[in-house]
């Protein structure tokens, strides 16, 4: 294995980057010499070869985050030196962009234009707006009754906090973990998913670039069971931040419980409904339900999986879908017009052609796709992970596409009768990430939003996201909020003083 990993683009553009564990400020080598190897999901073949760490650094990882914990960043530091250093990291992101959308684009297979203006874009919008709240980590005043007393509250960094990020954005959930975590004074030890870990890499040189000192951003590579669960378990690590599946997330609650009570917020799955009416703009809500499944190659925890129509306007709308869904352009991620790339594994993409399977088993009927993509005999996406955008209509609770999260580009169609059918149809899960509601009638809106059990309701738009907005789960989506004012409570634990200021003790 070399050190850094040079990767020549489809664009002729070379991206190269450290390949090591990012650990107290330099790159080395895992403890065991162990690698991974990462796959380009358009073709795959592999890409190269990464560190994968072993217990022994994550040991090493968060002795480095306490060290520079109780030394540079937390009680050390100040909100002025964290904010600059976050603002010139999202700086020296947005210089980047086009060289991280590629190498994101090659690690992923979402579509380069994507990858950048949305995933990289975002994340700098999410570093700079909690570089903005870095000095407004605030306490209070409260008022004593008795005594000449004073009672005041702090809010605290809560010290190393492990982060377990997924695939499907990884730009975007490193910077959703990262951000808040330091802006408040925390230092991290961050495990990027295994079959995306290229781009945390440069990240974490751009980071050194950025002015953080060495210790505060730890970044170990490796598998889930292995680097995950020695986090999850860590006896010094103070809080872990998850986003997974709803099975892993359990596991890391269960681990993070068991160890050292340590703090856990967890982002899991999800299996949202859209529910469109029959009085909503239907081509606009046509619009928002074909990208709200098929934006990411359906890659997207608060994808809206379930479209709950009215039955008056089923076919019609069902139609308007196909049509959509048949103009999707499928295939070369590096060309700008490309609206969906490969899924980003083969794993996954076994897994949503068994689930395409079961459907039809199931007696579900496919309004369009429901198999893979062809390109010419040779091509070398072929040995890629292509999907058909699919649209399976007379689903049923009971068939597995309707009920399990497939998180890839099908989308499960069910008619309802009225408003309460539709309220019990959408509840009708274990998960409450995400919810769509698309009527002109702004009283029923509201009435769906009060009974909509979901983190996130959107009316007449779908999967928009705001770095201000919290965003988190009901119910087996998880707990705690990632984003807004929210995310960043998430990363701080609250200190209650009382103060004395003139009675004396009897
Ligand atoms: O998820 P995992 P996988 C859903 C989606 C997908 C399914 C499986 O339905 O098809 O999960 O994907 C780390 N202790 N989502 O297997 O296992 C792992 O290395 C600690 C929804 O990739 O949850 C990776 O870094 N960590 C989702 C991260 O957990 C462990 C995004 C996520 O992997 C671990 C991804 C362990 N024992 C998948 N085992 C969303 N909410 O957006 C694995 N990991």
């Amino acid at each position: 294995m070399t050190d850094k990993l040079s990767l020549k683009t489809p664009r002729g553009r070379t991206v190269a980057f450290p390949t090591g564990l990012f650990i107290d400020g330099k790159f080395s080598k895992s403890s065991d010499g162990t690698t991974l190897t990462s796959i380009n999901p358009a073709t795959g073949k592999p890409l190269g070869d990464v560190s994968a760490g072993t217990r022994a650094d994550v040991d090493r990882a968060v002795e480095a985050a306490r060290t520079a914990f109780d030394t540079v960043w937390g009680p050390n530091s100040t909100p002025d030196v964290r904010c600059r250093a976050l603002n010139k990291w999202a700086d020296l992101i947005e210089a980047h962009a086009d060289e991280l959308g590629e190498l994101e684009s090659l690690d992923n297979g979402k579509p380069v234009w994507m990858a950048r203006d949305v995933d990289i874009m975002d994340s700098a919008g999410c570093l700079r707006y909690y570089a903005g709240l870095a000095d407004k980590v605030e306490g209070k005043t409260i008022e004593q009754t008795e005594g000449q007393k004073l009672a005041f509250t702090r809010s605290e960094a809560i010290g190393v906090v492990g982060q377990i990020i997924p695939w499907n954005y990884p730009i975007q959930m490193f910077a959703w973990k990262v951000a808040p975590a330091l802006a408040a004074g925390n230092t991290i030890v961050l495990k990027p998913a295994e079959q995306t870990p290229l781009s945390a890499l440069r990240l974490a040189e751009l980071s050194v670039e950025a002015g953080f000192p060495p210790g505060v951003i730890n970044i170990v590579n490796g598998l889930g069971p292995i680097v995950g669960q020695a986090i999850a378990e860590h006896e010094g690590i103070d809080k872990v931040a998850f986003t997974g599946s709803t099975v892993t997330g359990k596991k890391v609650a269960v681990a993070a419980a068991t160890s050292n009570l340590k703090r856990t917020t967890l982002e899991l799955g999800g299996k949202s409904p859209a529910v469109v009416f029959e009085d909503a703009d239907l081509e606009q809500a046509a619009h928002w339900v074909t990208n709200g499944i098929l934006f990411n190659m359906g890659q997207d925890c608060a994808a809206s999986s379930r479209l709950l129509v009215q039955k008056s306007i089923h076919d019609d709308f069902v139609a308007r879908l196909v049509r959509n869904f048949e103009a999707h352009q499928i295939g070369d991620p590096f060309d700008d017009k490309t609206t969906q790339g490969p899924q980003v594994s083969e794993m996954q993409y076994k897994k949503i052609l068994g689930l395409i399977q079961s459907g039809k088993e199931q007696g579900a009927t496919v309004a369009t796709g429901g198999d893979t993509v062809q390109f010419a005999a040779g091509h070398e996406y072929n040995g890629g992970y292509f999907v058909r955008p699919t649209i399976f209509t007379g689903c049923r609770k009971g068939m597995r596409i309707y009920d399990e999260e497939i998180f890839g580009p099908v989308l499960c169609v069910m008619a309802f009768d009225d408003e309460d059918d539709a309220v019990q149809r959408a509840n009708d899960t274990t998960y409450g990430l995400g919810a769509g509601i698309f009527s002109e009638n702004a009283s029923r809106c509201m009435r769906m939003v009060h009974k909509l059990k979901a983190g996130t309701v959107w009316c007449n738009m779908y999967l928009a996201l705001s770095n201000a907005v919290p965003f988190g789960g009901f119910r087996q989506s998880g707990y705690g909020r990632e984003l807004g004012i929210e995310g960043l409570a998430a990363y701080v634990q609250t200190k209650a003083v009382h103060w004395n200021y003139g009675e004396k003790a009897v």
